[in-house]
Parts: C-alpha cells; sequence; structure tokens
C-alpha cells in the first residue's frame, strides 16, 4: 500500500514583489491563462493574489500590498522566488498526519475551505528553506481556484496553442542532499529515480551533486541539488548566495512542441542559454540520439538538447534566471518515453550555465 498517495502537482506558488506584472509575464511571455484573484478587493487587504493556467499547470503569484507584512518580509530576503509546491492529495487528513508522525515540521493543520462553488481541505509542512508543501484536496470543489478567489479575465488572449500542459518536475537547491532526500522517503514514501549526479561527475565539470526522489508513481518528481567542492564556484553555491539559502532552483515544464514553445517564448522576450554549434555537430552526440521527430538543424537553431536512453529520448532546453537575481529559472522539457532528466546533457548544460555565471561575475 501506498503510505503516502498523491493526485500530482496541484500548483506553484511564487512570492514577488508586484504580482500583477509577473502575472502579466506569465500570460505574454509564457502564452498562460488567468483564472482567478484575490485582493483587497474581495476579502484580501494584505496581499494580492494572481492564478494563472496553461492545461494542467497552475502557478499563483502572491504580492504584497502593504508595508509590513511577512510576504514582504521574504520577497526582501529572498528576491521573487517559490513559497509553495503544492501537492493534490486524496486524503488530506491522513496525509498530513503521516508526515508529522514521520517528523515533518506542520506549519498549517488540516482545515476547511469553504465558498458557493464547494470546499477544499488544506494543510501545510515546511521543506528545505522556507518553502512549504502545502496538501490539497480539491475534488469537491468546482471554483475557479480556492473559496475566496474570483474567477478573473485573462490578461492577454492566451495563445491558440498552449506552451506547455503540465508540471514536469521542481527542483530544489540545498545545503545537504542526502538529508532532504531523506526527508521526502521517511515523509513522503518517496523513492529514488536512477539519475544521480555524484562525486565523479562534480568534480570533473558539474560542481553539484544530485538525486531525484518521486512518488510512486512518478507524478510528482523533486531533484534535489547540492553544491560540490571542484575547480569552480559552484552554480548551486551562487544561488544559495543571493537566494540567502536552500529553496526552489528550476520548474520543469512539459510540452509537446518544444520547437513551437521555443519560438513564441523567445519571440515574446525569454531569454534561453545557448547551446554552441559544436553540441551538435559531435559525431558521438549524432550517433547516441539516432532518429528524432525533427531533424537535428530544428534543434540547433533553437539551441533544444537532445538526449536519449534505453526508454526513449527527450528534448529540453533552460531559460536564464526570469528575475534579476540568478536564482529560479524554467525548463521546457518534451518527452518521448525517456524518464529521464538530460543526464547525456550534464557537461553541455552546466558549461553554459558557468558561461552565464562568468558573465555576472560569479565564476
Ligand atoms: O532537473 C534536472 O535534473 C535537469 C538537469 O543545476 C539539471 O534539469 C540539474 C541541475 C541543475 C540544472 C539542471
Ligand atoms: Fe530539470
Amino acid at each position: 500500500m501506498d503510505e503516502f498517495p498523491v493526485r500530482g502537482m496541484d500548483a506553484v506558488i511564487f512570492a514577488v514583489g508586484n504580482a500583477k506584472q509577473a502575472a502579466h509575464y506569465y500570460s505574454t511571455a509564457f502564452g498562460m491563462r488567468r483564472v482567478a484573484y484575490r485582493g483587497p478587493e474581495n476579502g484580501s487587504p494584505d496581499e494580492a493574489v494572481h492564478v494563472l493556467e496553461s492545461g494542467g499547470a497552475r502557478f499563483v503569484f502572491r504580492g504584497p500590498v502593504r508595508a509590513g507584512t511577512d510576504l514582504g518580509r521574504h520577497v526582501a530576503e529572498h528576491g521573487d522566488g517559490v513559497v509553495d509546491l503544492a501537492i493534490e492529495v486524496p486524503d488530506v487528513e491522513a496525509a498530513y498526519r503521516h508526515a508529522i508522525a514521520k517528523g515533518a515540521t506542520g506549519i498549517e493543520g488540516p482545515h476547511v475551505l469553504e465558498d458557493d462553488h464547494g470546499k477544499v481541505v488544506i494543510a501545510s509542512i515546511a521543506t528545505y528553506g522556507e518553502t512549504r508543501h502545502s496538501l490539497v484536496d480539491r475534488s469537491n470543489y468546482s471554483g475557479p481556484y480556492l473559496p475566496g478567489f474570483a474567477a478573473a479575465d485573462p490578461i492577454v488572449e492566451p495563445p491558440e496553442k498552449r506552451c506547455f500542459q503540465a508540471i514536469d518536475h521542481c527542483v530544489g537547491n540545498v545545503e545537504r542532499m542526502d538529508e532532504w532526500a531523506a526527508f521526502y522517503h521517511r515523509v513522503m514514501g518517496f523513492t529514488d529515480m536512477a539519475e544521480f549526479i555524484g562525486d565523479d561527475i562534480a568534480t570533473e565539470y558539474s560542481a553539484l551533486m544530485s538525486k531525484v526522489v518521486a512518488d510512486g508513481t512518478r507524478k510528482v518528481k523533486f531533484p534535489l541539488n547540492e553544491p560540490a567542492e571542484s575547480r569552480k564556484k559552484s552554480q548551486i553555491e551562487e544561488y544559495l548566495e543571493f537566494y540567502g539559502g536552500p529553496g526552489v532552483q528550476h520548474i520543469a515544464l512539459a510540452t509537446n512542441d518544444i520547437l513551437a514553445s521555443v519560438d513564441r517564448m523567445r519571440a515574446a522576450g525569454v531569454e534561453f542559454l545557448d547551446t554552441p554549434d559544436s553540441y551538435y555537430e559531435d559525431p558521438e552526440l549524432r550517433a547516441r540520439i539516432g532518429e528524432v521527430r525533427v531533424p537535428v538543424e530544428e534543434l540547433q537553431k533553437r539551441k533544444v538538447l537532445v538526449d536519449r536512453d534505453e526508454d526513449g529520448y527527450l528534448l529540453q532546453i533552460f531559460t536564464k534566471p526570469v528575475q534579476d537575481r540568478p536564482t529560479v529559472f524554467f525548463e521546457l522539457i518534451e518527452r518521448h518515453g525517456s524518464m529521464g532528466f538530460g543526464k547525456g546533457n550534464f557537461k553541455a548544460l552546466f558549461e553554459a550555465i558557468e558561461r552565464e555565471q562568468a558573465r555576472r561575475g560569479n565564476l
């Protein structure tokens, strides 16, 4: 029996300096649709909250509207960032009880929120840094987000074809990877996935160690990164310094047409990491990846990376950090069978990240 059943990701909740403008950016640049709002006009005097969706992916942007709030303190300390990786579960009461019994720190016990659209049960527990996991059961709710939220119009007309339709994985940067992996094993019954960056790869080129924990159904996947000693300053160190501690590093978004998504997002001003032409011209890579659904030239034109394993292949690309601080970024991922995270791309990817680190003067 699964000791901690989950339905999937419920939402990624961001604390930002200006939720109105963040909602605009994710609407115009990421093609998301605003669906709900709560603010001073409807019962939330201290913060404005905009809820955006793209298919099954939900982002929530919270911004302080007055001085002296804890949300404002969070933004001052960490900059724009992720405060909550909310997980949908079938039984909040049972999930919370299990987590607490296994040593998790409770932030809010299970409680019911209700309005005309039904009810939602919600609780939350602490994870790394100031990040939390809300546990949400919305199976008896038909409103646009949570009780208290009003339906809101899209900010701009969303594109006919969405840029992404689900949250594929959410990555945390922590100081001690093994400690947090053990936390997810113990508290949520998550298990390790195959992909692992150990000491060997770390010292050679990545300057980080990484392992992936996931629920039994592999719907919720949380890679965890830790800085490693190497010749250079770790990109994870850079994050921890600028974020002011552990936190969410990147959110990977599942798309079924990465070429169209990249074209649209680039045209809207989203910056992606560069990949040198030598990556695509490498005969070893060509041999390893074999046939993918488009000519390699189409990937090369857009700097999309490709990786293959025994189960299939994946296409992926990474944005640069999306705020002034070198902290949170996004990944687009198009999976064709592969359940991996792009292990074969780690070298090329980390070199690209280090070029950006050097440009910022942080290498
Ligand atoms: O999620 C992953 O594991 C991949 C690769 O700092 C990765 O996207 C790992 C660490 C990192 C950036 C990307
Ligand atoms: Fe990733």
